[in-house]
């Protein structure tokens, strides 16, 4: 156990390098909604039966349909042209059905993304996607919105390619 918590830390650090998010894990200590929007549904912070207990607090949503959460980043997201980006997050749900990820340019139209389907089975399950970015921009911002359902949500990233190389 001991063994496995040093890996998942040393995990955790290595993968912070490099994101691009602002608190995807909802654990800013200040306000656990720091750097989130959520648009179209319902939302609260919860830590009952959290993914893992080194990162407890998460956010629970209700979609209607069309709930969206967005992020920018500490100051907007920046990419270029051509530029491929990884996107992840845990996620709980038992809805069948799929995400849709976006990336919003500086002129609030959608410049990347992704639909990726949900795991529909009540656990934790990573979901992750790729995308590339049509055209730069200099304050991006990543939104994600969810069919009908009920999620518990925590470990959102999106890192660029590059950091890896
Ligand atoms: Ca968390």
């Amino acid at each position: 156990m001991h063994t496995f918590f040093l890996s998942l830390m040393a995990a955790a650090a290595i993968i912070s390098h490099g994101e691009l998010l602002a608190n995807g894990n909802f654990e800013n200590e200040e306000n656990h909604s720091y750097g989130w929007r959520v648009r179209n549904g319902k939302y609260e912070i919860s830590n009952v039966s959290p993914f893992h207990e080194t990162t407890p607090v998460y956010l629970k949503l209700h979609s209607n349909g069309s709930a969206t959460i967005a992020n920018r980043g500490e100051d907007g997201i920046s990419a270029k042209a051509g530029e491929v980006f990884l996107f992840s997050c845990y996620c709980k749900s038992q809805t069948r059905g799929k995400m849709i990820i976006l990336f919003i340019g500086d002129n609030g139209t959608v410049i990347g993304g992704k639909t990726i389907r949900l795991k529909s089975n009540g656990e934790w399950n990573e979901i992750t996607g790729k995308f590339q970015a049509k055209e730069a921009c200099r304050k991006g911002s990543l939104e994600i919105v969810f069919p009908e359902g009920d999620y518990l949500i925590d470990e959102v990233s999106l890192i660029s390619q590059n950091t890896l190389k």
